[in-house]
């Protein structure tokens, strides 16, 4: 494939955003090329601005749940821009809107939009701190819950990929109200409370890891966080930013039956524009200002296009739970298939799936539930795998520390080819190794 367009264009933003990109992933640095650049996409297709069509995977890492460019959401947008595109003032489609995520998500009985992820998980904490009286969190290694100071302390994703779990600018004061467990580890979570039985605001989980590729909830696990909280008054937070809406109509806290005091959402729920929520209990919720003195505040958060646009999409999962049923038999399928190849050309690797999600870790672990384990993983490897697949018309996330993301858009025949894709680069890589 030719990516000449892509690597010019790629050197003219190097000298006027740093990196070259708005977000540390997309440089593709962990990978060893300069990223593609893209022109546009339709269902499970994504095309760059030199021509090359892809089977695509990353899906805006998550929010493409339909497919790209889906016909209703894109007349919704439309639709709604021709009212204007911004108030600063209330509009009935925000308390549909907040209806429609009450009915979708078990645990949320009061919900206030935002513009992000990161601006959900950190007026979340400001909220539960407030509500507690107290000033520490506990976060779990290799979670991803954004890029405010509170959370770059052993984060997932981009901060993981490029090997700065914890960032300089972030001062020792807030790094120290942060502390830190193993995924998966009750032991040491019920230590932590044990040393600061009342110092604890909350816990934040993703309820499935997705930052540090897919990491699965033991059993256990979560029920495990929900009995700790409840016994030392702490609350407990679900990051459902990436597994709202995509586990299954209400997220997680539906599918693993655990209710959480408080709830992030972000991705899917703007059907594709910036949007972030938090939600939960009334007696929390009902603290943020103007009710309460809890202050957090936005021009554009429940903007109109970003309403339109999550409300349709949000709409039809809920009224399409077949949706979730077969984009689980796609992410079977493609993970079942994987496996076989790896059975067949010997290489270590791990496929992890639940729901739509799946992650290859190129890792001789044979089970992967922890950072530490998943940190492991031969990135090297990774990076042949994933530029033997972008020339195979294969486009998954440029970090091994990532998810595959299977779309409604996605077709058997997407599979198909991307399995016998897959066996190409593996084949080419147990040679290699
Ligand atoms: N933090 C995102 C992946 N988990 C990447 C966001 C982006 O680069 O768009």
């Amino acid at each position: 494939m030719i990516h000449n367009k892509s690597f010019q264009e790629f050197e003219k933003a190097q000298s006027r955003i740093p990196g070259g990109v708005n977000s540390p992933v997309r440089a593709f640095k962990s990978v060893g090329i300069p990223p593609i650049l893209i022109d546009h996409a339709k269902g499970s297709h994504i095309f760059d601005i030199d021509g090359n069509e892809y089977i695509d995977y990353v899906s805006t890492w998550g929010p493409a749940i339909l497919g790209h460019a889906r016909e209703e959401i894109v007349e919704a947008i439309k639709k709604a821009a021709e009212k204007g595109t911004s108030f600063g003032a209330p509009t009935v489609m925000e308390t549909e809107m907040a209806q429609l995520i009450i009915d979708m998500m078990p645990a949320v009985e009061m919900v206030r939009m935002v513009n992000s992820g990161t601006e959900a998980t950190m007026s979340a904490i400001r909220l539960a701190r407030a509500f507690t009286g107290r000033d520490k969190i506990l976060k779990f290694e290799g979670n991803y819950h954004g890029h405010a100071d509170s959370f770059l302390i052993q984060a997932g994703s981009g901060a993981m990929t490029l090997g700065v779990p914890n960032s300089p600018g972030v001062t020792k004061a807030t790094a120290s109200e942060t502390l830190t467990a193993p995924y998966n580890n009750l032991q040491v979570v019920e230590a932590l409370f044990e040393t600061y039985p009342d110092q604890i605001a909350a816990i934040i989980v993703e309820p499935v890891a997705a930052n540090m590729g897919l990491v699965l909830p033991k059993s256990g696990f979560l029920e495990g966080l929900k009995k700790i909280t409840q016994k030392y008054q702490a609350l407990l937070i679900f990051d459902e930013v990436i597994t709202g809406f995509r586990l299954g109509a209400g997220g997680a806290q539906e599918y693993y039956n655990i209710q959480p005091d408080l709830t992030t959402m972000g991705k899917i729920i703007g059907g594709g524009l910036p949007v972030g929520a938090y939600g939960g209990r009334k007696d929390i919720m009902e603290m943020l200002a103007p009710i309460g003195p809890v202050y957090q505040a936005g021009t554009l958060s429940g903007n109109p296009l970003a309403m339109a646009a999550g409300y349709t999409a949000l709409k039809m999962l809920k009224e399409h739970p077949e949706i979730y049923t077969q984009m689980e038999e796609k992410a079977v399928m493609l993970a079942e298939g994987i496996r076989k190849n790896i059975n067949e050309t010997g290489i270590a690797t791990q496929v992890t799936q639940v729901g739509s999600l799946i992650t290859l870790f190129f890792n001789t672990n044979t089970e992967i539930s922890s950072f530490a384990e998943a940190a492991q993983s031969n990135t090297e490897m990774y990076a042949e795998y994933f530029k033997a697949s972008l020339e195979s018309g294969i486009y998954l996330a440029p970090s091994q520390f990532e998810c595959a993301f299977i779309s409604d858009a996605h077709t058997q025949e997407d599979i198909e080819i991307t399995l016998s894709a897959n066996k190409k680069a593996l084949e080419n890589l147990s040679v290699k190794n």
